[in-house]
């Protein structure tokens, strides 16, 4: 049985949300980042990546990990990659070359696009989105987006996903892009890729998963 480490807050969403679209089996084990534990000794909490018990899983003490079989992974987006060729049917490459392309874009999203975006989500998150420091930041991160947004912008004038139909392809896309998304200016010169991203989040499975993510304690 596949098993799944990390909690709904986490990147761990991404290939939770991968699972939720093609309902394969899966045992999840909620691990929560230690961080967020401030003051709760490690030994003592709930299950977290400063555990030497889930070390032995991820020495590099984060979420999400997988185990399915022999096979233990550890980066978000490779496990998604996994799951959508193994369990996923039409969400996962139905050649090499749809294979490579699926890569392309994972890379995309952990390249070009998290690393700006994710600027955007710490900066809200700590409550500075409204300070002046908080805006120059967010500003930057915006503009740092520009060539991928625009990349994306043109690919999406002639397809609706990123591929001929929906697949895994957009899941890590738009799990990365959405960290930028409480800068609600950050889509406005791009509308085909608004208009994607939303159409990806209406998504049953998206709604499912995210609505379990809600229902975390923050
Ligand atoms: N590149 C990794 C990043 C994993 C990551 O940063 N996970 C966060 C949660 S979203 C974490 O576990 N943070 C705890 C820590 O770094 O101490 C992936 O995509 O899986």
């Amino acid at each position: 049985m596949l098993t799944i480490y990390g909690v709904y807050r986490s990147r761990a969403i991404r290939p939770l949300w991968v699972l939720e679209e093609c309902k394969a089996p899966f045992t999840h084990v909620p691990v929560i980042q230690a961080y967020r534990l401030a003051g709760t000794p490690a030994a003592d909490g709930p299950l977290n990546t400063a555990m030497p018990e889930y070390l032995a899983i991820n020495p590099l003490g984060q979420v999400p990990a997988m185990r399915d079989g022999a096979l233990l992974l550890t980066e978000s987006l490779a496990i998604c990659l996994h799951i959508a060729r193994k369990y996923g049917g039409p969400l996962g490459p139905a050649s090499d070359d749809e294979a490579s392309v699926m890569e392309q874009w994972a890379l995309f999203a952990a390249t070009a696009v998290e690393p700006a975006a994710i600027e955007i989500l710490y900066t809200t998150r700590d409550g500075n989105a409204d300070t002046p420091t908080g805006q120059g930041i967010i500003r930057l991160a915006a503009e740092k987006l520009k060539r991928p947004l625009s990349r994306l912008e043109q690919h999406l004038a002639n397809h609706d996903w990123l591929l001929n139909r929906f697949t895994v392809a957009d899941i890590m896309v738009a799990e990365c892009l959405r960290y930028g998304q409480s800068y609600a200016a950050l889509l406005s010169d791009y509308p085909k890729t608004a208009r994607w991203l939303s159409a990806a989040q209406a998504r049953p499975a998206f709604k499912t998963v995210w609505s379990k993510r809600n229902a975390e304690p923050e």
